[in-house]
């Protein structure tokens, strides 16, 4: 099945991308490296360095958003994905452990889905403030596909978002 519509352009997906062990910045630049080669980036957020959520004792994030264009099924991003984050030498062990690099598919054009290895849209993503502060500032615009709402409106009502902050003077 296509989620692209009846054409063949490619999806638009947006990526969340996180990582807090070993060098940060040089591993979202090795991700988006290898991101690159099966999807075309359009788009990349700042680096922002955030308060981890979840389990507390690890260290700060750097998390940032991507808009890339695809022709892959959302199956076959999540397994490129799975890949380059076993390439990068991510271990499984609990959930929202420590981690060299994580990929997350927030958004795929607008499709919702939810089978065992995958939700799309990500299912936590309207609680974290270091996927929306990313995401909106590449897509201001953009609305939930399930709830209809902007994620602007969403962030907003997240109130504090103190955890996570802008890191000045640097690129992915
Ligand atoms: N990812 C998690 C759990 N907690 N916290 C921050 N700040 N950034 C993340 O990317 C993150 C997290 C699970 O993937
Ligand atoms: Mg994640
Ligand atoms: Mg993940």
């Amino acid at each position: 099945m296509k989620h692209s519509g009846s054409s063949n352009q490619p999806s638009q997906v947006y990526l969340g991308l996180g990582t807090n062990l070993g060098n940060r910045l040089e591993n979202l630049t090795l991700a988006v490296e290898q991101l690159s080669k099966k999807t075309t980036i359009e788009c990349i957020s700042s680096v922002y360095e955030t308060e981890p959520v979840g389990y507390k004792e690890q260290p700060f994030f750097f998390n940032a958003v991507l808009l890339v264009r695809t022709e892959l099924e959302p199956i076959d991003l999540l397994g490129f994905i799975k890949f380059i984050e076993d390439d990068m030498g991510r271990k499984e062990s609990f959930r929202n452990a420590p981690r060299p690099i994580d990929v997350d598919i927030l958004l795929y054009n607008d499709l919702v889905m939810q089978i065992e290895e995958l939700t799309i849209p990500h299912p936590r993503m309207n609680e974290r403030a270091f996927v929306l502060v990313p995401l909106l500032e590449i897509a201001p615009n953009l609305i939930d596909p399930i709830s209809r709402r902007s994620f602007s409106d969403l962030r907003n009502e997240l109130g504090d978002l103190d955890g996570v902050r802008l890191v000045e003077g640097i690129k992915i």
